[in-house]
């Protein structure tokens, strides 16, 4: 009896102790410079504040720093980590460097593949719809060729290419097909490969491509996020196609589609298709903490949705958004 009482005792003490040691999480993320990136860690601090953990924000540009971010958090007794990983190919290496350190890990925007590209089903996910929401950017361009009464035989798309990344190619594929089911000619599209993903590098890809096709008399432009379509519209005002010859529509709606939408004058990004930036970051994390105090096992995948936003809807679309 006595016996039995002191072990139960002691369970409780250990559950106590456990229960005691302070929380940790760690937000990793690819490009840390970037507006979207930088409201999910700003929703991520949110749910720190209102769950009382800790939030350590890492940017990790490569795959070495990544792993040392790894080790790192584990050296400071963080408990998990949410990552949106520099390539989806490092899946089994951030799935080891976990399980080494006896963390859990969620995977963020960037599901995490293994060597045979498959998902790694082990890492719980959250996402967007990617398909879906470049659906969206095309019809919301294709709605905007038939306002402006548009020959389509004279407009050529340009879809900043980034085939690597699955959500990348996903996004742009389905604006493709929307603008392919709203008939718009095949022939006239036209991929633009940027290096990396960022605003230079659809800069230097969209250049290309227009210079490659001078037949066309208005463009439009498609591209995995903001940044991609707004390295087109900067390349397209400096050949001289303007808000007035250019439609682009971005995906993301953060502080870059914001500053851009908000300019005096019109430019040639006409919209963006806003993703929530504040589920990515808060729920992820809250997730993440309800994992680690046995709260609950996050969702296997969440997939997320977006909504178009132009001048004309942007604060609506905001508030519905909550952002
Ligand atoms: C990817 C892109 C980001 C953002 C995110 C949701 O990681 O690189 O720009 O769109 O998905």
């Amino acid at each position: 009896m006595k016996r039995t009482l002191l072990a139960a005792a002691t369970l409780c003490l250990m559950a106590a102790a456990h229960a005691a040691e302070p929380v940790k999480i760690g937000f990793l993320v690819k490009q840390a410079e970037e507006p979207w990136f930088q409201d999910e860690w700003r929703y991520a601090e949110q749910a720190a504040k209102e769950k009382g953990f800790a939030l350590v924000k890492i940017g990790v540009p490569n795959g070495e720093k990544m792993i040392a971010a790894i080790d790192n958090l584990a050296a400071q007794k963080a408990q998990g980590f949410v990552i949106c990983a520099p390539d989806v190919k490092l899946g089994t290496a951030v799935e080891r460097a976990a399980r080494r350190n006896n963390m859990k890990v969620i995977s963020v925007d960037d599901r995490l593949v293994d060597g045979s590209g498959k998902p790694i089903a082990s890492i719980p996910h959250m996402g967007i719809s990617g398909y879906a929401i470049g659906k969206q950017v095309g019809e919301g361009i294709a709605a905007e060729i038939k306002a402006r009464k548009w020959n389509m035989a004279e407009v050529g798309a340009i879809r900043v290419a980034y085939d690597q990344l699955p959500t990348a190619k996903e996004r742009t594929m389905g604006a493709v097909d929307a603008l392919k089911a709203a008939g718009f000619p095949v022939a006239n599209i036209v991929d633009a490969p940027q290096s990396k993903t960022d605003t230079e590098s659809a800069f230097n890809a969209a250049n290309i491509a227009l210079t490659k096709n001078a037949r066309f008399k208005h463009w439009v432009a498609v591209g995995l996020n903001d940044e991609a379509v707004l390295g087109a519209v900067r390349a397209a005002e400096g050949r001289g196609f303007k808000a007035d010859n250019m439609v682009g529509v971005g995906i993301g709606g953060a502080r870059a589609a914001e500053n851009e939408l908000n300019k005096p004058a019109p430019t040639g990004f006409y919209g963006s298709v806003m993703i929530s930036a504040r589920e990515h970051g808060y729920q992820t994390s809250v997730n993440m903490y309800n994992w680690i105090t046995g709260k609950g096992v996050p969702p296997a995948e969440v997939l997320t949705k977006g909504m178009l936003m132009t001048r004309a809807n942007q604060a609506d679309v905001r508030k519905q958004m909550g952002q």
